[in-house]
């Protein structure tokens, strides 16, 4: 009975946990765009740092909770000998968000490719892929139609696969809360094909 009662318990206090994955190229902005979604949604969020972020080497990780679901967000190193880790942690993902520096337009036919990559690998097969352009504060960034003549081709490739651009500002927080909105639908709608994990 005491067993019967306890599962009962957990089932009712338990929710879906989806993991998500922030990629993209070094300096692309994930470590930035990870500290602001603690700042706008955890209730004690860590003060605010007085340090530039150092580039990840590894991974940050911090799960967000929501009424209904935990989002935990994986953020990990983009530099070019980390990119190959990436892909250990696809297998277990509910999302990918590819975080894309639009002012840094030499690299561009990199994050393309970097991008392709990703999406081809058959360890993200059904994962829905959100690109944000980031940097948009910034009078040098790519204009958004830009980057996407750059970026749909590839997502096009997904096929029926769900996938947006959207334009941010890890930095101000502008876009970001429709960032995790996206997020939050996706993963529910795709939990058949991926399903969460409960905590
Ligand atoms: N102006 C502006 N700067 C940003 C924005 N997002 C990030 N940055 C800056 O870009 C630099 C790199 O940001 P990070 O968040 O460390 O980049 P990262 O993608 O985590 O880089 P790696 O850890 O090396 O993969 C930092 O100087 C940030 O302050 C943004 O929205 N606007
Ligand atoms: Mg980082």
């Amino acid at each position: 009975m005491y067993h019967l009662t306890k599962s009962l318990y957990l089932l009712a206090t338990s929710k879906e946990e989806y993991s998500v994955l922030l990629l993209g190229l070094d300096n692309a902005g994930k470590t930035t765009l990870l500290e602001k979604i603690k700042e706008l949604y955890l209730a004690n969020p860590p003060r605010p740092r007085t340090t530039p972020i150092p580039p990840t080497v590894g991974q940050n990780v911090s799960t967000i909770p929501f009424p209904t679901l935990y989002l935990k967000l994986w953020d990990i190193g983009g530099q070019h000998t980390l990119r190959a880790l990436w892909r250990e942690y696809y297998a277990s993902c509910h999302a990918i968000v590819f975080v894309v520096d639009s002012t840094d337009v030499p690299r561009i036919e990199e994050v393309k490719a970097t991008l392709e990559e990703v999406v081809k690998d058959e360890g993200t097969e059904g994962v829905p892929v959100l690109v944000l352009a980031n940097k948009q504060d910034r009078d040098e960034s790519l204009e958004i139609t830009a980057l996407k003549d750059v970026i749909m081709p590839v997502l096009v490739k997904l096929g029926a696969r769900d996938s947006r651009v959207l334009p941010i500002s890890a930095l101000e927080g502008l876009g970001v809360k429709e960032a995790v909105e996206w997020l939050k639908l996706r993963v529910m709608w795709n939990k058949e094909s991926r399903p969460p994990n409960m905590r």
